[in-house]
């Protein structure tokens, strides 16, 4: 084992705090469970994930988290190939004539588009705006380029940035003005083919949260009044902060229906030559997942990263003593890299002179790198390592000649102990009710509560009404397509009406 060091500067959360701050400069001012806007802000910026910027909204992605953005980017883009989309690229800007022409879509989002009026000093004869989504950039082309039935299905997607001038509480990742994203935008000659696709793609993005960030979803339909308006329907992945007690949309699949084909004249002529209209998706995700990870599997020590994101996955740093032979030992730290480097795992060393390995393990520890080893005198003289994971703080020594086999086994250990983890505290989340008084009190209690009900819009807009208060209303997050059983003769838990279905309610980011 690697000795002394390990011990003294041993960060291990609860009550260790100012001990921890004292020696290496390091650890958090905020915990969790105490403070956790602050605790949030802290760990995105002591993880190095983000900067704070001059404007307000606006944040520094930093490679750190921008690495874990390219890795899920890669999965992502990889599985829609498959599905013959295409990537391309459509202007940042839109002419104000284009913005508007679909009014039910824009108009509640009206404030919050951002306009170019000037270049140097001089006003622009039309102002311009800024994409705060693309439905309007895209469909006039949609509308030109889609002429016959072997124009599609066009399946087009883009990586991009948006722009929505929020007003509400900004939060680095959550809810920035600027944010990276994916935009599906595609059009097909049925609505079944349509339909598939919608499910399709939010089983990618279930995938994403739980084989990559490893945080539980739930896969669902989203209400009347919660849908994206100028489409059909909306399918949502909602993932639940059991820290602040909220629900929080992970990502969006919709069915458009032909609300866009009728506006933009996006029409086809069949194998018949009879008229029709496209029927059309759009589906996204954004920086926003990153968020949601910070939140549920961060911890007093910092972030905690699932090693299927991390892009460093094993942190080696050489623990020389006074006496120790150091260049054996920093030669051992670069063997192990290579080893696991070639086995696919992404390993480096930490061998940089000028900081303590104690100050070291604080530093990979607030980063959230999944697994750490340790090479000290001792863990050479015994042909071994000493590994300790960033999730438990359990502590292994790997005989040198299992070192890939065994660590690969601890990083899929980690991935679904992290998952195992977030779902038993989001799962002790949930909340069955039927009945008023009982959703209050769960409701006071920050559950994710299903709730048995009439699917009528009034009756959403008065439990939004009735539970209005300082900490904000709460509404419907979707009614999962997993639905328990519901028996004849349930009543609606707000209006007392027959219940149509189970829906998830909560308050919510
Ligand atoms: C803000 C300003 C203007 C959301 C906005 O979800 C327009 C909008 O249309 C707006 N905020 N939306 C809805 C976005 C719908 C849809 N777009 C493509 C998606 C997935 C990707």
């Amino acid at each position: 084992m690697a000795g002394g060091d390990a011990k003294k500067s041993n960060a291990s959360g609860g009550g260790k705090k100012k001990e921890v701050k004292k020696e290496t400069g390091l650890g958090l001012a905020n915990r969790k469970d105490e403070n956790f806007g602050e605790w949030y802000s802290e760990v995105v910026v002591n993880g190095e994930m983000i900067e704070y910027y001059d404007i307000s909204g606006c944040y520094i992605l930093r490679p750190w988290a921008m690495a874990i953005w390219e890795i899920m980017q890669k999965f992502f883009d990889a599985e829609i190939k498959k599905m013959d989309i295409q990537n391309c690229y459509f202007p940042l800007f839109v002419s104000p004539g284009v913005l508007q022409k679909e009014k039910d879509h824009v108009e509640g989002f009206a404030p919050e588009v951002a306009w170019v009026t000037k270049s140097g000093e001089s006003e622009l004869e039309v102002p311009i705006a800024i994409r705060p989504t693309s439905e309007t950039v895209m469909y006039p082309y949609y509308s030109k380029w889609i002429r016959g039935h072997r124009d599609l299905p066009l399946k087009l997607n883009q990586w991009c940035n948006v722009v929505r001038w929020e007003f509400s509480h900004p939060t680095p990742f959550i809810r920035s003005r600027e944010f990276l994203w994916q935009e599906g935008h595609t059009a097909f000659a049925t609505k079944a083919e349509a339909d598939a696709e919608v499910l399709d793609i939010l089983e990618l993005y279930r995938r994403i949260y739980e084989e990559y960030l490893a945080i539980p979803v739930v896969k669902g339909k989203k209400s009347e009044m919660e849908k994206f308006a100028g489409g059909l329907y909306t399918t949502s992945v909602e993932a639940f902060v059991p820290n602040t007690g909220r629900g929080i949309q992970g990502a969006t699949s919709h069915c458009l229906g032909q609300n866009f084909a009728k506006m933009f004249e996006i029409n086809f002529e069949n194998e018949k030559g009879e008229k029709g209209m496209v029927w059309q998706n759009s589906w996204a995700y954004s920086t926003r997942t990153i968020g949601v990870m910070v939140m549920v599997h961060g911890d007093n020590r910092g972030l905690v990263l699932p090693p299927k994101v991390a892009s460093v996955q094993v942190i080696v740093i050489p623990v020389p003593y006074k006496d120790a032979d150091t260049q054996a030992i920093f030669d051992a730290c670069s063997a192990t890299v290579a080893s696991l480097s070639e086995a696919g795992i992404r390993a480096k060393a930490d061998s940089r002179d000028n900081y303590s390995p104690g100050w070291k393990y604080s530093h990979w520890e607030m980063k959230g790198v999944p697994l750490r080893i340790e090479i000290g005198p001792k863990d050479l003289a015994n042909s071994q390592v000493r590994a300790v994971r960033r999730d438990n703080s359990a502590k292994t020594d790997i005989p040198r000649g299992k070192l890939v086999e065994q660590v690969k086994e601890m990083l899929d250990n980690i991935q679904q102990s992290l998952f195992d983890a977030a779902k038993q505290k989001r799962d002790a989340c949930i909340q069955t009710v039927k009945t008023w008084d009982e959703f209050v009190e769960a409701l006071g209690q920050r559950k994710m509560i299903l709730a048995p009900w009439c699917d009528e819009e009034e009756v959403e807009m008065e439990v939004k009404a009735r539970t209005k208060g300082e900490m904000g209303a709460c509404k419907s997050l979707c009614s999962p397509f997993d639905q328990p059983e519901l028996l004849e003769g349930t009543k609606c838990f707000a209006s007392g009406k027959p219940a149509k279905k189970w829906t998830y309610w909560g308050r919510s980011y």
